[in-house]
């Protein structure tokens, strides 16, 4: 019995860490956006070495440290948004103390219901307790899904106003 292979209409899987776009061709599944890249926003806080940071008396609270880039590249499918970030302690009251809200958003909106905010993710609600220690960069992952190749996403981090806070990058990979 011959093996005729596989279909001729079936397209060739992608490489181990690649993944398929829509116009079919496998891209690197892996993306680094960095906090202080000029394609991001910021609202609040400073530029500092590798990023953006916000603190208590300095920069006004309850708003973004981080939104954007918008890019579009990203194929349908889950992600994990693994948001690159460093805390410290500043004001008072206990560990349940909310330092930020992450939310990975589709800029583009909900099926036209409404502009712009269009969260993709849970809203994740982060705590003190979330961090295992101060002045030491940690990862925390937001799980979202890309619904469709070509909404702009962006990675929002809103400052509470509190504990300092900065941001290095997100980096984007396949759930
Ligand atoms: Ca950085």
């Amino acid at each position: 019995m011959r093996d005729l292979g596989p279909p001729p209409d079936a397209a060739p899987p992608c490489p181990q860490g690649q993944i398929e776009n829509a116009a079919g061709e496998c891209i690197l599944a892996h993306w680094v956006f960095e906090a202080e890249d000029e394609a991001m926003v910021h609202e609040t806080g400073e530029r500092a070495p590798d990023g953006w940071r916000a603190r208590q008396g300095w920069h006004r609270g309850d708003k973004h440290l981080l939104a954007g880039p918008y890019f579009a590249g990203i194929p349908a499918g889950r992600y994990l948004a693994a948001y690159h970030l460093r805390w410290e302690r500043e004001g008072g009251g206990n560990s349940e103390r909310r330092v930020a809200a992450l939310v990975v958003n589709n800029f583009d909106g909900c099926n036209g219901q409404g502009m712009y905010f269009c969260p993709v993710s849970i809203v994740y609600e982060l705590r003190r307790r979330h961090f295992d220690r101060e002045n030491q960069v940690q990862v925390v992952t937001v799980p979202f899904e890309q619904q469709a190749e070509g909404h702009h996403l962006e990675f929002r981090v809103l400052w509470d106003g509190i504990d300092e806070l900065f941001v290095d990058r997100v980096e984007v990979r396949p759930l």
